[in-house]
Parts: structure tokens; C-alpha cells; sequence
């Protein structure tokens, strides 16, 4: 439906390589309407909720340690529109940079997957997950009317 909600956050080497208005305008100019938006140094217990289903990888302390350091913070997001959810794993790239497509965010602007920039939600269930767990707060996520809707969508 065209309200489908998606988790997409730029991760500390994305704030620190200054790509945070650079992703933004991807989904701005795709038609999807940004209805959460934070910056924030995420705290352990957050990450290592968010990369649960990781938790059992040799990478998994590493990759706790880089979101969560504080030498740069992380931008989460929500957006909404039809298909966001796959359209923007579409937009992001596959999660290793060397098979990533150029014309996609990861594909275009870096080159390790331990340094890929961008998350985005992979199927409903870990979007509703990580927006309730990033975005949990009452007014959080707002729902308003693009006036743009009508040119974007039908
Ligand atoms: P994605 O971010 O595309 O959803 P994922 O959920 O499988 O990919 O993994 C989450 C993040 O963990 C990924 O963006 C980068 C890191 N990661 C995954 N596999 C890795 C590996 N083999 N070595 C180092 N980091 C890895
Ligand atoms: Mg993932």
C-alpha cells in the first residue's frame, strides 16, 4: 500500500563522508515522504537489538562497536510510499559494495561492506521491528499530507 513505512538510517561513516543530504534527496526525489528523521549516537543496547539476528557472526562485536563509538553519530529515518520497503534495498545495493550496482547508494559511494554507509529494513516484519525500536516515542513518526501526492502517485 502506498503507506508502507521503511527503517533507513545513514550509519556514522555516512554522517562522517557527508552523504546525509546526499541520501535524503535519493528518497526525496524518488516521490517517498520522509515522516521520522533523528540523529543520534545509538546506544549499545539499540544496536545490538537492531543486528539481533546477527549476534552469533565473528563481525557482530565490530559491527556494534562502529555504530555505536560516537565518533560520528547515525541518522535514522522513516519513510513512507508504495513498495518502500523493497524499493529502497533496491536504492541501497546489495550489502557488499563490490556487488553493488552503480546507480545504487552503496554502489556509488563506497567499497567495503563494513563500511556500506546505509541501512534499510529487508521485509515488513524488520521494518514494523526497527521503527518501533528507533522511532518508539509518542509523535515520533508524523503522518501528513504531501501536497505533491497527487503528482506522485495514482
Ligand atoms: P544489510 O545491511 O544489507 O541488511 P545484513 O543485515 O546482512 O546486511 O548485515 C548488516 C550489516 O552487517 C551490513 O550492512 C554490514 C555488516 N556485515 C554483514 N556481513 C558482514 C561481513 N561478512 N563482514 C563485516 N560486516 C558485515
Ligand atoms: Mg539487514
Amino acid at each position: 500500500t502506498s503507506k508502507e513505512r521503511t527503517f533507513i538510517a545513514v550509519k556514522p561513516d555516512g554522517v562522517q563522508r557527508n552523504l546525509v543530504g546526499e541520501i535524503i534527496s535519493r528518497f526525496e526525489r524518488r516521490g517517498y515522504k520522509l515522516v521520522g528523521l533523528k540523529l543520534l549516537v545509538p546506544p549499545v543496547e539499540l544496536a545490538k537489538e537492531h543486528y539481533a539476528d546477527l549476534s552469533s557472526k565473528p563481525f557482530f562485536a565490530g559491527l556494534v562497536d562502529y555504530m555505536t563509538n560516537g565518533r560520528a553519530p547515525v541518522v535514522g529515518m522513516v519513510w513512507e510510499g508504495p513498495s518502500v520497503i523493497k524499493q529502497g534495498r533496491i536504492m541501497l545495493g546489495a550489502t557488499d559494495p563490490k556487488n553493488s550496482g552503480t546507480g545504487t547508494i552503496r554502489g556509488d559511494y563506497c567499497l567495503s561492506i563494513g563500511r556500506n554507509i546505509v541501512h534499510g529494513s529487508d521485509s515488513a516484519e524488520s521494518a514494523q521491528k526497527e521503527i518501533s525500536l528507533w522511532f518508539g516515542g509518542k509523535g515520533e513518526v508524523v503522518d501528513w499530507k504531501s501536497n505533491n501526492e497527487e503528482w506522485v502517485i495514482s
